[in-house]
């Protein structure tokens, strides 16, 4: 039975339309879940959206709506930017489904009945753009005002009944996990931030119910009591895999995930609240949580409440959605932050895409057409240029897996563009046009079929990434859907293009763009 693999990406907040930095993560979830699917594992890729908490119930007031006639149509435009990134989930779940909320009323249920969840009075702080709690040793003050450490708004006082999450009982196993697990959190400086400014200073148990807010799912005993919206939200993971449901065939073979990816925002609730829940209900815990950094603007965090956001719709409409992936997933270092800017952004586009990958792509295929008649070549004896290049492409797997291995994503699509230079310089230096003049047939032949060879390498590693252009690239050269041809082990035989196939040149991929036309962002 193939090895199963479950990613997941965050659940958004359908509080405004999404922006590039969370079509980041979901890009990067996206081209990690396809990898897998191709090495032949048995991936199941979840994303969603978190439709409960304060925040929601507020902008929905403010819109004179109820949360949900409020929420529908931007979850319709989160999933329509889903379909138009190629975005390849599995399953999307909505929190306010009655999957989710039977599933979680069961948890508190289970946790009540086992003390680890129990009534109490909380008196502290509460920030509503961020959904979280904060002690009076955490807020920060400033000018006679409590604020947000995170993201410096002003915080409620709250004093109230409420029901807690005993924390506390476990923060010494939990200690003790990521101390045994440097997977558990990645990249590493993430995982000491959390060992050192949450852990270490010791936890405090945690209030998971409100009385002062309807929008959620109540509590099975006290309804008065509405779940804190992040035991709601990352109980997603595992309500949307059947947990605690009539069928759970899907939780059986998928738990535990092996990588929740999100963005460093929220590594605190996913390392901290979501392995103590685990805990308290016996279940294994995530392999791993990868925070990654940040997509900025020049002027600073992208955010969908400072309203400094660019719409993916708006890209993907004018440059295409491949471009978009490309961009994100090449230019910002896997874990680090990254800015976006319109210049970076065309810098890719034109030197990357159109002028080293497009220009590969068509002056090849051209030379087929000119010089083959659209037909996969036969090859004739091999030169020390042909196995050089030989050497390379069937290097180019081993590369990528080593970066995947470590979730660099940026050096996996680094190292596919190095060897789309290893061929287009095969090309310059072999001068098939040359040959094509001098009358050198055969010499022409084998040239030409190992660049085709080339793209079919370049089609193939291009796949989790950009599955638009692989698919291009792989029709193009006449073997796309056949698996034998274009698997990922497909990469460790060099010479399997069938001879006499036609190949055809077909529109640029990536259109060259003048710089001075393009709008700014
Ligand atoms: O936090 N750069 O939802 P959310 C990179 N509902 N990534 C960014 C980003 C940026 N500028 N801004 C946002 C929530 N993100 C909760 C999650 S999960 C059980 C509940 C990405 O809509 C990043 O992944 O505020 C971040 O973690 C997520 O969007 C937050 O999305």
């Amino acid at each position: 039975m193939a090895r199963t693999f479950y990613i997941t990406t965050p659940i958004y907040y359908p509080s405004a339309k999404l922006h590039i930095g969370n079509a980041y993560t979901t890009i990067a979830a996206d081209a990690i879940a396809r990898y897998k699917r191709l090495l032949g594992y048995d991936v199941f890729f979840l994303t969603g959206t978190d439709e409960h908490g304060k925040k929601l119930q507020r902008t929905a007031e403010r819109h004179g709506k109820t949360p949900l006639e409020y929420i529908e149509p931007i979850v319709a435009w989160i999933q329509d930017l889903w379909e138009k990134l190629d975005i390849s989930y599995d399953d999307f779940i909505r929190t306010t489904e009655p999957r989710h909320k039977e599933a979680v009323q069961k948890i508190i249920a289970r946790l009540l009945e086992k003390g680890d969840i129990y009534l109490g009075r909380y008196e502290g702080y509460y920030c509503v753009e961020c959904e979280a709690y904060w002690t009076e040793f955490q807020v920060v003050k400033k000018d006679g005002q409590y604020l947000c450490p995170d993201c410096g708004r002003p915080v409620q006082k709250i004093s109230q009944e409420s029901y807690f999450l005993r924390l506390t009982k476990y923060q010494d196993r939990l200690i003790r996990h990521i101390e045994e697990h440097p997977e558990f959190i990645l990249p590493e400086a993430r995982r000491n931030e959390m060992l050192n400014n949450f852990l270490r200073p010791g936890l405090e148990d945690l209030s998971v119910s409100r009385i002062d807010l309807d929008w959620g799912i109540p509590f099975p005993n006290d309804p008065k009591h509405v779940a804190y919206v992040w035991i709601d939200a990352l109980a997603n993971y595992i309500t949307a895999l059947g947990y605690m449901s009539d069928d759970p065939s899907r939780f059986e073979r998928y738990w535990p995930a092996d990588l929740h990816l999100v963005g460093k925002d929220i590594v605190r609730f996913h390392t901290i609240y979501w392995p103590i829940l685990l805990m308290a209900l016996d279940l294994p815990l995530p392999k791993t949580v990868f925070g990654h950094g940040w997509v900025l603007t020049p002027q600073g965090k992208m955010s969908k409440s400072k309203g400094n956001v660019i719409d993916p719709k708006d890209l993907i409409a004018r440059y295409g959605s491949d471009a978009v992936r490309y961009y994100l997933l090449r230019e910002i270092p896997f874990g680090q932050d990254g800015v976006f800017t319109v210049d970076s952004f065309l810098e890719r586009v034109n030197g990357d895409l159109a002028n080293d990958l497009g220009n590969l792509v068509s002056r090849t295929l051209a030379l087929a057409e000119q010089f083959a008649e659209g037909r996969v070549p036969e090859p004739g004896p091999t030169e020390a240029q042909d196995a050089e290049l030989r050497r390379r492409a069937l290097a180019l797997k081993e590369e990528i897996e080593t970066h995947m291995d470590h979730y660099a994503l940026h050096m996996a699509l680094a190292a596919v563009l190095e060897f789309v230079h290893d061929v287009n310089r095969y090309l310059e230096e072999s001068a098939p046009w040359t040959l094509a003049r001098e009358g050198k047939e055969r010499r022409l032949a084998t040239v030409l079929y190992h660049a085709l060879e080339g793209l079919r390498f370049v089609g193939i590693a291009l796949r989790p990434f950009l599955p638009r252009t692989a698919e291009q690239i792989l029709r193009r050269i006449a073997v796309y859907g056949d698996e034998e041809r274009t698997g990922w082990s497909a990469m460790t035989t060099f010479g399997v293009l069938p001879v006499g196939a036609t190949v055809f040149k077909g529109d640029p991929l990536f259109p060259r763009r003048n710089v001075a036309e393009e709008v700014a962002y």
